[in-house]
């Protein structure tokens, strides 16, 4: 199948969906200039590996170098824009919505750029870097001014603040979970857009979806471990796909 097909056959599935769950990835926010998680750490980062770093047990040994890295982090994003990827969902949100169907947005991301490009109601399986909370007394602030003086920073009551992130051996947020879990048992058609599915219980929404009989699409530049289970895979980047997608639908 080509490239054109593929883009073809998803907007058909898309045309004949009543509800739609999407779940994306760093992937998605590649083009925006966002590193994916796995892509190699650079400069003062090099020498640390993600999967180490995003750990309580990290935090616990070394709050200032982690709150660090989270820190960089969000004032990079802050300085990111949504791309053309994150616009189409957003576009194709609003549209289904005004003919009475529905796009469920369910993000891994933690750059909040979904919301950015105008998509509403999204489920955030993993926090956001945007949200951050005290290690002692539990107040969780929005904190949106970007460098903070002091690492780690500091809550009124002299705790440390900590990313209201999801780290390894952590729970997902109990309300995003039900959310999620519940919106898929009713989709028709589940499109997992720029993750490498390899990260649990995340991963598992695809099966999920499977096991309530609905169609499956994915979209990423690379096979994925979940490639050999969906019923139609676009190789390509989100921002150049995405709007492709919805420039056929458009057409009619
Ligand atoms: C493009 C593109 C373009 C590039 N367009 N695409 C069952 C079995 C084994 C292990 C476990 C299990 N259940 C739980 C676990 C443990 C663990 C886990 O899954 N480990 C795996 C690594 C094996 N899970 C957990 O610990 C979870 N908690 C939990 O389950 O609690 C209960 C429990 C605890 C203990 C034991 C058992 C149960 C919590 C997971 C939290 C994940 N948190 C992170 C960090 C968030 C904060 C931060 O950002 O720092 O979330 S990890 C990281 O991975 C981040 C991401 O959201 C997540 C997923 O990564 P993603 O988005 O897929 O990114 P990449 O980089 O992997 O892939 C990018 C993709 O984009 C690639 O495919 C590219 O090709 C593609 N791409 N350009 C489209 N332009
Ligand atoms: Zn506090």
């Amino acid at each position: 199948m080509t490239i054109d097909d593929a883009v073809y056959a998803c907007a058909r599935l898309v045309a004949d969906a009543r509800h739609i769950v999407v779940m994306t990835g760093a992937g998605v926010s590649a083009e925006s200039g966002i590193p994916t998680f796995r892509d190699a750490l650079t400069g003062l980062w090099a020498h640390y590996d993600p999967e180490q770093l995003a750990t309580p047990e990290a935090f616990n040994a070394s709050p200032a170098l982690v709150t660090r890295w989270y820190d960089e982090r969000r004032a990079a994003c802050a300085h990111c824009e949504p791309n053309p990827g994150h616009r189409a969902l957003s576009e194709l949100q609003r549209r289904l919505r005004s003919d009475g169907r529905k796009l469920q947005l369910i993000t891994q991301n933690v750059d909040r750029l979904h919301q950015r490009a105008g998509a509403s109601d999204v489920i955030e399986l993993h926090g956001s870097l945007w949200d951050w909370r005290c290690t002692r007394c539990g107040e969780q602030h929005e904190e949106n001014e970007v460098p903070f003086p002091e690492y780690p920073p500091r809550c009124h009551c002299g705790g440390s603040r900590r990313p209201a992130v999801v780290w390894f051996g952590e729970s997902l947020p109990a309300a995003a979970v039900r959310a999620a879990w519940a919106t898929v048992q009713s989709c028709d058609l589940f499109l997992s857009i720029g993750t490498s599915g390899q990260v649990q219980p995340a991963a598992s929404l695809l099966h999920e979806a499977r096991g309530a009989g609905a169609k499956t699409v994915e979209i990423n530049p690379r096979p994925t471990s979940q490639s050999g289970i969906v019923d139609l895979a676009l190789r390509g980047p989100s921002g150049v796909l995405l709007p492709r997608v919805l420039e056929v639908l458009g057409s009619g």
